[in-house]
């Protein structure tokens, strides 16, 4: 279903004229009123009138997440403080946290791509959605709430853990659509499955899973234990949180809310801007926001674009899914490998669930990969020859796949760390 038929489906030469009249205003605005853009942009010798259309985005200055850190609380506010009427931060465990300040205005463009994304997926106002993002200053629950309201579905908004509960209100409110992480979906399926309940029997129609990356083997996992259709959706807290991109029923790559948020695909390496099949790093514009808009802010996600039409009807561009974070990268001796790739390879083998963690070691100058998946009981239970045979077909999948050597231990059932956000999937151990 199409939210919004008038932005969605608006033909490519009236996006890139919307886009280009925006950027032009916000560039405005920023140069104005925001002393750290203003600098930016007088240090490249680019003044507001040198932005005439969107093709001059790439004149404008790149932002990075530790520039916005630096003018942490408020040095990105556009607005009056009075007009902002709510605060997200991100997480902020590797240092001070990005702030997202929004205003009213900047709320309802919220609820809007949020409605867009729900109902990308089939989300109408008949629907139930069992919100299990944390509520709070996570962008991920509000988020979905307001984008729920927008619809006028009704929302539990039971936050995200306490997975017992997750499983009660599942049942007695029928749930239709549930909204987590990829990897709590598979958790609340295997809570499911131990109490004796058959999560194909509840009724759900459809998952919405993003805030963190899983691949297409996850996907088919996700489907068969929710028997429901599951979403990937996509949004940082930099940009404006869930709600910058979502897939629709076709599963077939994220349409972006690009009358939003403008993206661009550059090479992390030279800063340079990338064609459409290229892969590289998201790098986005936020062309309508008011509070703190940001300009080519740097993701540090990698995927490509495509701007062929999809069969849904919508004329956004599509990315990717994300296939991993510049600094999620792992450079084993001299390979670049990103965790969802080792992931699409392990899940493809019977017998090992979901749940896996990479360790990294460096030994005698030579650095050392191990996969660590859990095997399900019944694999648990058999001879340990068979299990041997298993792990070694793996690494050779993932040395196919990879060209590197791993290790595979096949570990007992739930014995790696659970997560009821996003999950932890590396231990590199190496000191450089
Ligand atoms: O994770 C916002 C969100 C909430 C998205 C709920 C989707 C659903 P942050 O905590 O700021 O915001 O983390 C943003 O998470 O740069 C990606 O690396 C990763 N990420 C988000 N969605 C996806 C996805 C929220 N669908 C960071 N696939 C981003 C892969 C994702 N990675």
């Amino acid at each position: 279903m199409i939210w919004n038929t008038d932005y969605e489906t608006l033909p490519r030469g009236d996006i890139a004229g919307l886009q280009g009249e925006r950027l032009g205003r916000l560039v405005d605005v920023l140069y104005r009123r925001v002393p750290f853009y203003r600098k930016k942009m007088e240090s490249l010798g680019v003044k507001p009138h040198d932005v005439q259309g969107i093709a001059d985005v790439v004149k404008l200055p790149f932002t990075t997440k530790d520039e916005m850190r630096d003018v942490y609380p408020y040095g990105l506010l556009a607005v009056d403080l009075k007009e902002i009427v709510e605060i997200h931060t991100s997480s902020g465990t590797t240092g001070k946290p990005v702030v997202d300040a929004y205003t009213a205005g900047d709320i309802e463009v919220w609820a809007e791509v949020m409605a867009r994304t729900l109902a990308a997926g089939g989300t109408t106002r008949h629907d139930i959605v069992q919100n299990a993002y944390g509520y709070g200053l996570f962008t991920g629950g509000l988020g979905v709430h307001y984008g729920a309201r927008k619809i006028g579905a009704t929302v539990i908004p039971i936050s995200g853990g306490n997975t017992k509960r997750q499983l009660a209100i599942l049942q007695d409110f029928k749930s239709t659509i549930v909204t987590c992480t990829p990897s709590y979906s598979l958790f609340l399926a295997e809570a499911a499955r131990e109490e004796g309940i058959d999560l194909g029997k509840v009724g759900l129609k459809a998952g919405f899973f993003g805030a963190e990356p899983w691949s297409e083997s996850m996907r088919a996992e996700i489907e068969e234990k929710l028997r429901a259709l599951a979403i990937d959706i996509y949004g940082l807290t930099e940009i404006i949180g869930p709600g910058v991109a979502t897939e629709c029923e076709r599963q077939d790559g994220l349409h972006i809310c690009e009358d939003h948020f403008y993206p661009e695909i550059i090479d992390p390496e030279t800063g340079r801007v990338l064609p459409d099949g290229e892969k590289g790093e998201l790098v986005i514009t936020t062309i309508t926001k008011e509070g703190t808009p940001v300009l080519r802010y740097r993701t540090r996600d990698i995927t490509y674009l495509d701007h062929s039409p999809c069969a849904c009807g919508r004329t956004s561009v599509r990315m990717h899914r994300v296939l991993g974070r510049t600094d999620d990268m792992l450079i084993i001796r001299g390979v670049n490998v990103f965790p969802s790739q080792i992931e699409e390879v392990v899940l493809k083998f019977e017998g090992v669930e979901p749940h896996y963690q990479l360790v990294v070691e460096r030994r005698d100058q030579l650095d050392e990969l191990e996969v660590q998946v859990e095997m399900n009981e019944r694999m648990f239970s058999d001879e340990i020859k068979n299990l041997e045979r298993t792990e070694r077909s793996i690494e050779a999948d993932l040395y196919a796949t990879l060209n590197i050597h791993t290790r595979v231990r096949l570990v007992e059932p739930k014995s790696l760390a659970r997560s009821e956000g996003k999950a932890k999937r590396i231990i590199d151990k190496r000191t450089l």
